[in-house]
């Protein structure tokens, strides 16, 4: 598959066995890993949480969440059994500044300051694939920011994981009615 990008949004372990561990996520990495093996996309980018210690998302800033995917833990790294396909320049981190939350794979940079919107078009792409974490927040945000950009988007529907089941399946119905296509 050569114009087809995947987009691997927060398999971070916060988000798969951390403070903010969510539900499906052991099997939505096991799934994303094998899809790679068996279809072999190119490229894959990778979108990461990534927050200070102080972030306004956090429980103590008075925010919704625990602290997760702090830089420099732990909890901010990909998971292992994926690690080896992100690439620097395809990495794009999101929630770095401490008064701003970042649900969107749009919001971030990679380390060289371009958005995932900008090395999609230098690439040439226009069709992507989407899965990750969490399906309610960051991929539902991603999958509509990439539609309203004009991006084909699917959405890998067995690669996901989420906070709250009822949550997951309403951002399913809602990205299907955008023009999402689940797979
Ligand atoms: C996310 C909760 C907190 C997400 C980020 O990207 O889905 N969810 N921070
Ligand atoms: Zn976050």
């Amino acid at each position: 598959m050569k114009d087809c990008a995947l987009i691997v949004v927060d398999m971070l372990y916060d988000f798969i066995d951390g403070s903010l561990a969510c539900q499906e996520a052991d099997k939505a990495v096991a799934n994303t890993l094998a899809y790679i093996k068996a279809e072999k996309p190119s490229p894959i980018l990778f979108v990461r949480d990534h927050h200070p210690a102080n972030h306004s998302s956090f429980a103590a800033q008075g925010g919704p969440w625990p602290p997760h995917c702090v830089w420099g833990t732990h909890g901010a790294d990909i998971h292992v059994d994926l690690a080896p396909y992100a690439d620097d320049d395809l990495s794009f981190f999101k929630g770095e500044d401490p008064a701003t939350e970042q649900y969107s794979g749009f919001e971030g940079k990679n380390p060289a300051g371009q958005s995932l919107q900008e090395v999609l078009q230098l690439m040439e792409i226009d069709k992507v694939i989407l899965c990750g974490i969490a399906t309610e927040y960051c991929v539902r945000n991603t999958a509509g920011d990439l539609l309203k950009a004009g991006f084909k988007v699917s959405v890998l529907r067995d690669c996901l994981a989420y906070v709250d089941a009822e949550g997951h399946k309403k951002a399913l119905e809602e990205m299907a009615s955008e023009g999402v296509r689940l797979i």
